[in-house]
């Protein structure tokens, strides 16, 4: 069965981006999720609705900032909960204001450790690496509750969630979570914001998932497997994972596009974790039949490492039209990514996080197509 988890909150973020030389609203917008929503609520599928925010379990706060603590600094995590009341109390912004670095972090030749500036301006350009990632009055609840729809998913997915609320079915048979989260997620680091995202939801999903089994006196080093699918390569999830024999991580990508700086093929991870990190980059312009050449080797490799528990990274922004993304993907296709993708993991718990994805007309219909594939 599957389950889809949605949180309003999401809703709430909405900040500003630069095109060219002017200030618009940032293409990763609330319209996204509520075109998503639409689309759903119009077809059978059910929604579950969850908000964080209303939680009064303080326990459940700890747990969800503890483990995004194991993947995140706790400079950073702290800066995103406070950085815009401070730049309100310093004068930098009017109560509708964002923040927007100015000046990004430079590696030196000095040797000295990365420290956090004093000035509180200066720290947004730190804690972020590009100019994608503004935070405005109510970014941090969103951020929050995007990044606990990847918990929730996770437990639902282990069962942790139907002992925590006593109120969702017993018999819950669960195997696919499609968490709709907002803001996304791959680009974030740990350390710093970007690309649309402040947390990385893959990484806390698989934080969550080792905690559960953990739990349950189960193999902590489970292997994870990372299906990241967004037309942008997942510089965050890759640079988090890098080290980690435990967690396979293979992206499709748009070669030489955003991040620009990572992607590349013979980035394959470190030490014990080397072949764990599957990049592979893919030509813009690319067509379905190219496209799917990528996707088949990208499953085999997921088979092949026995992944135990699946995270796929889905962004829309491989579709035709995207004006951020650069393949011949269309509507049709979602659906035969993503019953390929099912049919080579068959059985294996999947969580499914919402990335990018820019054309709002499509955007409900491409995740019903991608959502009718998994099913069939
Ligand atoms: N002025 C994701 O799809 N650059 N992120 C946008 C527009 C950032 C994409 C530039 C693209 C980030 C999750
Ligand atoms: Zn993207």
């Amino acid at each position: 069965m599957l389950a889809i988890l949605y949180d309003p909150d999401c809703l709430l973020h909405e900040t500003v981006e630069i095109l060219g030389s002017k200030l618009i609203p940032a293409l990763e917008s609330p319209a996204r999720l509520e075109a998503i929503l639409k689309a759903l609520r119009l077809s059978e599928h059910d929604v579950r609705t969850v908000q964080f925010s209303s939680s009064t379990d303080e326990e459940r706060i700890t747990q969800l900032l503890s483990l995004t603590s194991q993947t995140h600094k706790h400079d950073y995590l702290a800066h995103l909960q406070t950085v815009y009341d401070e730049w309100l109390s310093a004068g930098l912004i009017e109560r509708e204001g964002h923040v927007l670095p100015e000046c990004f972090y430079l590696p030196t030749s000095t040797g000295k450790p990365m420290r956090p500036p004093k000035d509180t301006f200066a720290r947004a350009g730190y804690y972020a690496f590009d100019m994608s990632s503004g935070i405005m009055s109510e970014s941090y609840r969103a951020i929050v509750a995007s990044a606990n729809l990847a918990c929730e998913g996770v437990d639902m997915l282990t069962g942790d969630y139907r002992k925590r609320a006593t109120s969702t079915p017993a018999s819950s048979d669960v195997d696919t979570v499609f968490a709709l989260c907002r803001p996304p997620g791959h680009h974030c680091d740990g350390r710093r914001a970007g690309g649309y995202c402040y947390i990385n939801n893959a990484a806390l999903a698989v934080s969550t998932w080792r905690a559960s089994n953990a739990g349950a006196n189960a193999d902590v080093n489970a292997k994870v497997g990372i299906l990241d699918i967004d037309f942008h390569h997942g510089n965050g999830t890759q640079e988090i994972f890098y080290s980690d024999p435990d967690v396979l991580y293979v992206s499709i990508h748009g070669e030489d596009e955003f991040p620009y700086y990572t992607g590349a093929e013979d980035e394959r991870g470190l030490g014990v974790a080397q072949g764990t990190n599957v990049n592979l980059p893919l030509k813009v312009g690319s067509s379905i039949e190219e496209y799917t050449e990528k996707l088949d080797y990208a499953l085999t490799k997921l088979v092949e490492y026995e992944t135990e528990f699946l995270v796929v990274s889905l962004g829309f922004d491989t579709y035709h039209s995207d004006p951020l993304g650069g393949f011949q993907i269309h509507t049709e296709d979602y659906e035969s990514i993503a019953k390929k993708t099912r049919q080579s993991l068959k059985g294996v718990p999947a969580l499914i996080l919402l990335e990018g994805g820019y054309v709002i007309e499509d955007l409900g219909n491409n995740v019903l197509s991608f959502l009718k594939g998994w099913k069939s």
